[in-house]
């Protein structure tokens, strides 16, 4: 087909394409005076995209392997502050203090001289008494007196009732005394178990034959006779007091 016979024919799609439905052809101003609408076009280009739908709603986890642990979050605030600690054990014992400007002072020589002569006291009177047994030496008070009277004018010197742990010292009880003076030893507590001032068991005894024996209302007290051997009495009974001093 040569260009000028196909002329009418492109004018006529051309026309056509204008007027792309037939049913708005209707409706819309007649341009085309000479043409009456033909048949329907062909589709025209597809449009420009459409606006973004509405988000939808929130997936279901995924079922893909969990991640690696993060890095740790940041450092919190401080704590209130605990309960003070038990207390600790007690330190050991610390050395000995020195006194550098004390050597030469007159304090220091009275000291000094005071316990001089206290020493040489000492020696007239174990020699004077001849009573010094190892580390105790015992003085006869003087007097008859029950055994509650023979502890307070014991303890008064800063003494104890005179408890004899051995032979020397029960001699040197009954040389002090002469006899018939209380021991520092009771069964008070329990009946037959005699024991010394301090609750400790009197294991050296020196009874007498045939004692102890508790007679009458009770005999919880102890005596050194002029033998040096012991007889159990009432504690009321009013006999010697001997101390025992420690040197
Ligand atoms: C003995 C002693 C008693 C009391 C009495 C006079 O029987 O056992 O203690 O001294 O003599
Ligand atoms: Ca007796």
């Amino acid at each position: 087909m040569s260009l000028s016979s196909s002329l009418p024919l492109l004018l006529l799609s051309v026309v056509a394409v204008s007027c792309s439905e037939t049913q708005k052809c209707e409706n819309v101003p007649q341009t085309c005076p000479v043409m009456a609408c033909g048949a329907p076009g062909i589709n025209g280009f597809p449009g420009k995209d459409g606006h973004d739908g509405a988000k939808g709603e929130k997936g279901e986890p995924g079922q893909g392997l969990r991640g690696l642990q993060g890095p740790p979050g940041k450092l919190g605030p401080p704590g209130i502050q605990g309960l003070a600690g038990l207390a600790g054990s007690k330190g050991q014992k610390g050395d000995p203090g020195t006194c550098p400007d004390c050597s030469g002072s007159p304090v220091t020589s009275q000291i000094q001289a005071l316990q001089a002569e206290l020493e040489l006291i000492k020696k007239w009177l174990f020699f004077s008494l001849g009573k010094k047994i190892g580390k105790k030496f015992f003085l006869s008070y003087g007097g008859s007196m029950p055994f509650d009277r023979v502890k307070a004018v014991c303890t008064q010197f800063g003494a104890s009732v005179a408890t004899p742990k051995n032979e020397a010292e029960n001699n040197a009880i009954m040389h002090a005394t002469g006899g018939d003076a209380f021991l520092g030893i009771t069964d008070e507590k329990t009946e037959g178990q005699f024991l010394d001032m301090k609750g400790n068991k009197q294991t050296y005894l020196n009874w007498e034959d045939g004692e102890p024996n508790n007679v009458g209302s009770g005999e919880d007290c102890v005596m050194i006779k002029t033998s040096g051997k012991w007889n159990d009495i009432s504690c009321s009974t009013s006999i010697l007091a001997v101390c025992e001093f420690p040197v």
